[in-house]
């Protein structure tokens, strides 16, 4: 199964590390198809022409080829929200996290019912939140691959 992480880039790096944590925490047993989400090295495209182009290229087709969306939303992004409306269009299922102390989640996001959303106080919340999520989605893969 391959999940699509999201989290804020250029809405600032401040919750860089923890992506990082969760990036390597998924890929203990899912495939993530935007590791680069949580490097905290600078781009190696930086100033290449149609650099802007060819991320949204690249990034709308992972969105296209992902089983799940998991979102950090703590730090408010712009590409993340983009990415986020893009999941709902597509029926791609999305989920939200973000630290409650910290964060007053849009109303764009917590008022629409498509999206699965999960407040935590401690980082420590998340991961068990990220079992049952990803567990529940290899069960559903499952049952459509032995119905067939
Ligand atoms: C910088 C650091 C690592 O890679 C880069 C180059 N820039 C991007 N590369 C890949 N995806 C990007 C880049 N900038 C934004 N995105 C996508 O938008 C990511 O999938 C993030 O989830 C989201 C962040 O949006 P902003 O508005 O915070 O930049």
């Amino acid at each position: 199964m391959k999940v699509y992480f999201a989290g804020s880039i250029r809405g600032g790096r401040q919750d860089a590390e923890l992506y990082k944590r969760i990036i390597a925490y998924i890929q203990r047993s899912h495939v993530v198809l935007t590791e680069h989400v949580g490097d905290l090295s600078k781009s190696k495209t930086e100033g290449l022409p149609n650099r802007e182009v060819a991320i949204y290229e690249q990034d709308t087709a992972w969105l296209r080829e992902a089983d799940v969306v998991i979102a950090e939303c703590t730090t408010p992004s712009l590409g993340v929200g983009y990415e986020l409306a893009y999941a709902e269009a597509h029926g791609i299922p999305a989920h939200i996290f973000y630290d409650k102390n910290r964060t007053n989640l849009s109303a764009m996001l917590t008022g629409d019912g498509y999206f699965q959303i999960h407040p935590y106080r401690d980082e420590a919340e998340i991961y068990p939140l990220l079992d049952a999520i990803l567990s529940e989605l290899d069960d559903a893969e499952r049952n459509y691959v032995n119905a067939q």
